[in-house]
């Protein structure tokens, strides 16, 4: 669609929102920012956007006249596509895209794109970090600069003018965002796995994977998207899938793709096996890890980075900021911020990697999880659960359905904080790894997770 002159709803006034209406601008568009919380505050979005910007804001009430007077509407990821007013929009024959659909339209260049339910972030950074380093060697295939864009924190609209032929946007896709796509077509995929997540929004868990595969519906057939061969469900996707499928597997010697053999990763093309590394050499430990590299390395050898470039980068790599991170040992307690197991599977990860006696912080938003796996999960190390947050009973009864009762329930984060501090013995680990959105005590996991760092270095050593 030609935006030249076109009057073009920006729905959500969050990071999402003033990257798309700066790019509507750019384009010759007229962006009306608009935001159905009332408390938001027009000076407040204005000064996010660029200086002298003709934006437009509108909060509260979606007026029929505001409907009917624009040609678009583009979505932030938090608004849902069943919400009242995008119905109306709907309704009124506008078109409706996602933020993720109008950079993507506005954008030149390769798409590297990930989703799945966990492991997302981390994948997205180490391939952001490895298509970095392959740009640098000024191998083939050429590559002037990489974005790392998308729901790690980095609107996609905010990189689009910057991208030409020669670069590449490493983007990692929620699937709110891929609810919202029409053209977006990524040059080679991923979806790392598929659990229960998001359910309040997609309602049902066939929508919910109906949702996360749509990444691949613009790709050829000669085009990859990176599956897990140990995922039930991908592994039906990937029997079907019209794209080629480079599997990746941490449980079986596959014929073809990467794996994990013993301690070391390969990968084997059919014939001939080249190990990419031994696990013990790197950073990041855990399984989930280790099929975050195959991700990422399948994803990179796929766009036809050169294998030593891969392992290069695979072995300096370093733990994601929120994602099972060290913060300090205090008086023999060592903290651990997971803030990032923002739903059960995640969390399930966190506490697999802890190897002590643990006091867990869980709760958040509500998200229509189930907590029982994550609970069973414990396997005798939890010797407390802290819960916060709108879910806290919601856990509680769910831990003591399943035999587990050291739970105690904490007003505020600050709280719950100083109860973890409270009962650590010597050689116990404190883990925030709440198996919950932030939402509703914190804007989002990384406020949580820093304001979690802060207690711990404000803690006598
Ligand atoms: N809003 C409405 N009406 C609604 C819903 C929201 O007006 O019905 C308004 C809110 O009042 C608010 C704005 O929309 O002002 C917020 O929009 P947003 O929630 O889309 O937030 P952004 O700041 O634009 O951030 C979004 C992603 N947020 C969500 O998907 C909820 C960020 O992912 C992402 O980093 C960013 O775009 C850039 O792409 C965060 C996230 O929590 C990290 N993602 C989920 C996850 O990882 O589990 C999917």
């Amino acid at each position: 669609m030609e935006l030249k002159g076109k009057r073009v709803l920006v729905f959500g006034t969050g990071i999402s929102g003033i990257g798309s209406a700066d790019l509507l601008e750019k384009a010759g568009a007229v962006p009306v920012l608009y935001d159905g919380n009332a408390d938001r505050r027009e000076e407040d979005i204005r000064a996010k956007l660029p200086e002298g910007s003709s934006a437009q804001i509108v909060i509260g009430e979606m007026s029929d006249e505001l409907i009917g007077s624009i040609d678009l509407a583009v979505l932030s990821p938090g608004v849902p596509t069943d919400q009242k007013d995008v119905l109306r929009i709907r309704k009124a024959e506008v078109p409706i895209w996602g933020e993720v659909e109008l950079a993507y339209q506005n954008s030149r260049g390769k798409v590297l794109a990930i989703t799945g339910t966990n492991g997302k972030t981390t994948t997205t950074t180490l391939l952001g970090e490895i298509m970095d380093y392959h740009r640098q060697q000024g191998t083939e295939p050429l590559t002037d600069q990489v974005f790392v864009v998308g729901n790690i924190g980095t609107p996609y609209t905010e990189a689009s003018f910057k991208t030409t032929d020669r670069t590449v946007a490493v983007a990692e896709i929620s699937s709110f965002q891929l609810e919202t796509i029409q053209d977006f077509h990524p040059a080679v995929s991923a979806i790392t796995n598929i659990t229960p997540d998001h359910l309040d929004r997609h309602h049902t868990m066939e929508e919910y994977i109906r949702v996360k595969e749509r990444i691949t519906e613009n790709q050829t057939e000669d085009e990859v998207c990176v599956l897990n061969y140990e995922d039930e469900i991908l592994r039906e996707f990937g029997k079907n899938a019209r794209c080629r499928i480079l599997w990746f597997s941490s449980a079986r010697i596959l014929d073809k793709g990467f794996c994990l053999n013993g301690d070391r990763i390969e990968y084997h093309d059919g014939e001939k096996v080249t190990e990419l590394l031994e696990v013990k050499k790197l950073h990041i430990p855990g399984i989930h890890n280790y099929e975050n590299v195959m991700t990422a390395a399948g994803m990179a050898l796929a766009f036809g980075v050169p294998m030593d470039e891969i392992r290069q980068v695979c072995l300096e790599f370093r733990a994601v900021e929120h994602r099972i991170e060290f913060v300090a040992e205090k008086k023999g307690v060592v903290y651990y911020n997971d803030s990032k197991g923002t739903n059960p599977d995640a969390a399930i990860r966190g506490i697999r990697a802890m190897d002590r006696p643990t006091i867990l912080i869980g709760g958040g938003y509500d998200k229509g999880s189930t907590y029982e796996e994550w609970i069973r999960a414990f396997d005798g190390k939890v010797r407390y659960l802290v819960l916060i947050g709108q879910t806290r009973e919601k856990i509680e009864k769910a831990a003591h359905t399943c035999g587990f009762t050291d739970t105690i329930l904490a007003d505020t984060f600050e709280e719950a904080f100083s109860i973890c501090v409270e009962k650590a013995r010597p050689g116990d680990a404190v883990l925030l790894s709440p198996a919950c959105a932030s939402w509703g005590m914190f804007p989002n996991y990384e406020a949580r997770g820093r304001l979690f760092k802060e207690l711990v270095h404000k803690l006598p050593d």
